[in-house]
Order: C-alpha cells, then structure tokens, then sequence
C-alpha cells in the first residue's frame, strides 16, 4: 500500500550542505517511491554537544511503496554511502542523518523502528522544515503541527 512519508536531513561535517543536496538527490532516485518536496535548507545550531558545528537541516515529502521497514533499510544504505560513521557519542557530529519522522498515519514500535521519531515533536529543526512543507499536518496523535511550530524556540534557525 502507498503512503505518504517525512525524512528528517541532518549533516554538520564534511561540507553539510552538499551532504544535504546528495542525499536529496538520492531520495529523488529512491525505488518504488517518489519525492513529493523538499524543504529549504536550514543552518540550525547544535543540539547536544556545544562543541560542534551548525547543521544543515531539511525535511523530504515522499509516497513510497516501500514497507516501514524496508525504508529504514534505503535511509541506511544512503547513510552508510555517504560515510556515516556510527560512534558512540550520542548527538555527536555526523555526515548525515536521515530519520524516518513519519509514515503515513501509523505508529510504529519495534526494536530497530520508532514512528513518529522520537524527539520530532520537540525538535526546531525538525519541525521548521516540515511546516514549510506540510503546513496542515496533522500527527498521528492528533496533535496540528502548526501548534507545536508556535511554542517551539526558532532561535538561531536560519533559513538558507
Ligand atoms: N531508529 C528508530 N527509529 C528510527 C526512525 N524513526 N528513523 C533506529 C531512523 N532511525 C530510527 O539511529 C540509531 C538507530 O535508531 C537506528 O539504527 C535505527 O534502527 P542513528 O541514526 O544511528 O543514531 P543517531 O541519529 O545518532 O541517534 P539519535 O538519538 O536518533 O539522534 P537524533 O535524534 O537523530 O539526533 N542538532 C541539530 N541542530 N540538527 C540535527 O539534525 N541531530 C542530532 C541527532 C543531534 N543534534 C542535532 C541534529
Ligand atoms: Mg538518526
């Protein structure tokens, strides 16, 4: 069955702005899917650790014939392609992150797989980029995404 997803772009090493594009371009190309949108880029400060670099920020509107599961497995393989490391510093620096923010309507919670991710709901950089896009979504716990932009901290958010 088709449905309509939201991937969250995160880079801040190795030039992250062409990191973004890639991966953009990649999604572009992904099997048994199509990129709906694109959101601008945003230079966005670092949550976690203070001492790294701004990120680069974006969010993807696809519909994709892919299950949840297999998507996953397609962000992994872009990660990986563009020298994802995985380390153990929680939040640390990364060539690129692309998280599954939603899946159509559902929820999801298995061991490799949560959805909607975790910190979206918290997350400026997250949710700047997707209401540029998708300005009247509703989550899937029925919260309007134009109510959680309202409260959120923008500061430093910088569209590009
Ligand atoms: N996983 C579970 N649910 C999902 C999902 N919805 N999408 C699992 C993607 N992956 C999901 O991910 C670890 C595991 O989570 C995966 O193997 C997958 O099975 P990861 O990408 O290796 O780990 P991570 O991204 O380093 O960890 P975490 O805690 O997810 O980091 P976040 O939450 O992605 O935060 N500051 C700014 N300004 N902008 C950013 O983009 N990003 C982070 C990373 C920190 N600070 C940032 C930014
Ligand atoms: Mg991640």
């Amino acid at each position: 069955m088709k449905a309509t997803v939201y991937v969250g772009i995160g880079a801040n090493l190795n030039n992250p702005t062409e990191q973004v594009h890639k991966a953009l371009s990649k999604l572009s190309k992904l099997t048994k899917s199509r990129l709906i949108a694109q959101s601008s880029l945003y230079r966005t400060p670092p949550m976690g650790p203070q001492a790294q670099d701004d990120f680069i920020n974006a969010v993807a509107k696809l519909e994709t014939w892919l299950a949840p599961i297999e998507l996953l497995d397609e962000l992994q393989a872009i990660e990986n392609a563009q020298g994802r490391v995985r380390k153990n510093d929680r939040w640390g620096p990364r060539t690129i992150d692309l998280d599954l923010l939603l899946y159509g309507n559902q929820v999801i919670e298995t061991t490799r797989l949560s959805v909607p991710h975790y910190g979206m709901k918290e997350r400026a950089f997250v949710l700047v980029p997707l209401a540029e896009i998708a300005p009247g979504l509703i989550l899937p716990d029925n919260s309007p995404l134009i109510e959680l932009v309202k409260y959120i901290d923008i500061q430093g958010i910088q569209q590009l």
